[in-house]
């Protein structure tokens, strides 16, 4: 992946990328763990890290040179210092939305020209290649086996807390990655939080259990939501669900290549603008996924981007009445040459469990 940062500078005139990122040094270097920064260049690609992973990036990035910061100064500018007078270059780049304030202020320091930059990577990840795909894939049915197992431990009386854990575990078990990601599992009227977290609370008949979960496969996420309802739904309930069902059916048929995230957006309130519901759904429906959960392309009234082939997006409208409880279904999307192609194949239909 250097070579599209180094047609970038190339394009800009511009002599160094330093990335940051924790996802985009990921992508760019192939390396696996944690604190490292990458300063590529067209000559060399320079790897900083601190002794704890340098035998690691030896290993992942051997097309790079590794400098281990606490031995060449104290701190990561130094670093960047010492490419830069090495090289003789006369600017570089850096993570304007990333950077911290003491990397930044150290950064100014050198003199070189420092230009801010953002999104440049994350554009780059927005399309993914055939073994992004692959582990995309990957991740999407490790939480659908996942989902089996979870479906027959929802009982009146375990605690929200005890499922999530076992949710959790369930996807290790099924091969990904041990790195956690927050996992929601709520219930009862709880399911109205968006992001709700799991509580000590008890499952109760008649509770929705809403299940918005996911997992790592080599780095790359899986993001699904199941609502399920213990014992019998009420009619209710089974209305909510059912108008959810659709705006998830209406805004799949709209995602194909070259359709705006707004018609994404407008196809998945069809059903429910007319109704009382209308006011009760949320307007961010979907977005990008890979090396983090949140990336672009953003779904939702305000977006203005526009649907690519590869691209992989989530697709998660929902209705939540508060005090009451909310409904939502979401699967993950991969955006193919002339549609769609579901990822995540979980039993939409209303469980009664
Ligand atoms: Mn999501």
């Amino acid at each position: 992946m250097e070579n599209k940062i180094i047609n970038f500078l190339r394009e800009k005139n511009i002599d160094g990328f330093f990335v940051s990122k924790p996802q985009n040094v990921r992508y760019v270097s192939n390396y696996t763990s944690d604190d490292a920064y990458l300063f590529i260049t067209e000559k060399e690609n320079y790897f900083i890290t601190d002794p704890r992973y340098t035998e690691q990036a030896e290993m992942e990035c051997p097309n790079y040179t590794i400098i281990n910061w606490r031995e060449k100064g104290k701190n990561i500018a130094e670093s960047v210092k010492l490419i830069i007078d090495n090289l003789n270059l006369k600017s570089f780049c850096f993570e304007g939305d990333y950077v911290n304030y003491n990397i930044y202020k150290d950064l100014k320091l050198i003199n070189t020209e420092a230009i801010a930059v953002t999104g440049i990577v994350e554009e780059f990840r927005s399309i993914k290649n055939d073994c992004e795909i692959q582990n995309l894939r990957v991740a999407c049915q490790i939480a659908d086996r996942a989902f089996e197992r979870i479906i027959k431990d929802i009982k009146i009386g375990i605690t929200e807390k005890e499922l999530a854990s076992k949710l959790s575990h369930y996807m290790v078990m099924e091969g990904a990655d041990t790195k956690p990601y927050g996992n929601i599992l709520i219930s009862g009227k709880r399911t109205s939080l968006l992001h709700g977290i799991p509580s000590s609370k008890s499952i109760e008949y008649g509770d929705f259990v809403l299940m918005d979960y996911g997992c790592g496969y080599n780095g790359y996420l899986s993001d699904m939501t199941r609502t399920v309802v213990v014992g019998k739904a009420t009619q209710e309930q089974k209305k909510i669900y059912s108008l959810e069902t659709k705006m998830l059916e209406d805004s799949k048929i709209a995602m194909i290549p070259g359709a705006k995230a707004t018609d994404v957006y407008e196809a998945s309130i069809q059903a429910i603008k007319d109704t009382e519901y209308f006011k009760y759904h949320y307007s961010g429906i979907g977005h990008g996924i890979g090396l983090f959960v949140h990336e672009i392309p953003f779904m939702g009234p305000r977006s203005k981007e526009v649907l690519k082939e590869n691209n992989v997006i989530t697709i998660e409208p929902g209705i939540y009445i508060p005090n009451w409880g909310g409904v939502r279904i979401e699967d993950q999307i991969l955006i193919t040459n002339n549609g769609n192609e579901c990822l995540t194949n979980s039993i939409r239909e209303l469980l009664e469990l």
